[in-house]
């Protein structure tokens, strides 16, 4: 008998689980096949975005979700941060030796303002608020984060991007030395990804730099990470060192593995499955429920903010521009 079964849990339960097994048989397959080619998806541009200009009193109503809130030593425990690991709880025993001061970020590319720039000095300003977000892992789960951070827009401006500048991509530092899981070929490393401009300019893309009201863990994405809360979880990067504004549609980590399972958008839709599994339901992971166990809740169209962000998709076919 199967040891679900004995276990009376349903099958419905365990997909997560799967899924993320999923997740580091692929991974795996890629290590011990480096030579493999995925690249060849020769992509066209999409079409441009639609000029819309997305208020912040248009967005403030997605500001702070008043959903339970996900428990801060679940939301410090079970993590995705490969460089130092594939294990949810590696990122929370291996990252705490990571040196998040001093930390600096290069920005650079197609803006009048180049330069590298000191953590505190790139958000020196601008008050951090308060963003109560829901998270969506593309394996199946969710959590509802009280971030602190600054709207990722208003740190850009401050490097006037150029009319070039039609997308922005994010790279995270990968020092072997200090992150275990970047002496295994799984990701081609250093962690990367990108967004169009008007989403980076989006006043619901916050960089965080805190949790709770503290500063952000190491497991988290100290000291500072993207959050795009109407995306898949892994747009959003963590421990940011350069952000680059750039002409063209930048590569991206998951993309670079798979690019038929990972699209550039990533933004989260119950109506476009994963190709290997669906994505019309998620394990809520809040208050005292269970980490493996929590109720499934129906997927909602870009997370919940489509009020907020589907102007931005006018004429893009979703299905396509997964
Ligand atoms: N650099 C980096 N950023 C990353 C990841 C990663 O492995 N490396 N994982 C992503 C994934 S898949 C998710 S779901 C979120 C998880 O964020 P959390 O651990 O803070 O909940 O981080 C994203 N950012
Ligand atoms: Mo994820």
């Amino acid at each position: 008998m199967p040891l679900r079964d004995a276990l009376k849990i349903p099958a419905s339960q365990i997909t997560d689980e799967s899924v993320y097994r999923e997740r580091r048989t692929l991974l795996q397959a890629f290590a011990m096949a480096p030579a493999l080619t995925l690249a060849g998806c020769a992509e066209a541009e999409p079409p441009a975005a639609p000029k819309t200009v997305v208020t912040p009193a248009q967005a403030r109503s997605g500001f702070r979700t008043t959903e339970e809130l996900t428990k801060f030593a679940d939301i410090t425990s079970y993590n995705n941060f490969y460089e130092f690991g594939t294990g949810k709880t590696d990122p929370s025993n291996a990252a705490k030796t990571l040196k998040t001061k001093p930390w600096s970020v290069a920005v650079g590319g197609e803006c009048a303002k180049p330069g590298r720039i000191s953590m505190e000095d790139l958000i020196k300003g601008l008050t951090p608020e308060e963003r109560i977000y829901r998270l969506r892992c593309v394996e199946g789960w969710s959590m509802v984060i009280p971030w602190l951070g600054v709207p990722l827009g208003e740190v850009l401006k401050k490097f006037a991007p150029t009319s070039k500048a039609k997308y922005v991509a994010f790279t995270t530092l990968a020092d072997p030395r200090q992150m275990p899981g970047v002496r295994y070929n799984s990701i081609n490393w250093p962690y990367r990804e990108g967004l169009r401009i008007d989403e980076a300019m989006h006043p619901l893309t916050l960089l965080a730099t805190g949790l709770y009201g503290k500063p952000l863990p190491q497991q988290n994405g100290a000291p500072l990470r993207l959050v795009v809360p109407w995306k898949y979880g892994f747009k959003s990067i963590k421990s940011i060192v350069e952000i680059k504004f750039v002409e063209k549609m930048p590569e991206t980590a998951w993309h670079d593995l798979q690019p038929s399972e990972y699209g550039f958008f990533s933004n989260v839709n119950p109506a476009v499955d994963h190709p290997r599994w669906s994505q019309k339901t998620e394990r809520r992971i809040a208050g005292n429920a269970s980490k493996l166990f929590a109720e499934r809740i129906p997927t909602q169209l870009f997370n919940g903010y489509a009020a907020q962000v589907a102007s931005m998709y006018t004429g893009l076919d979703l299905k396509k521009w997964y």
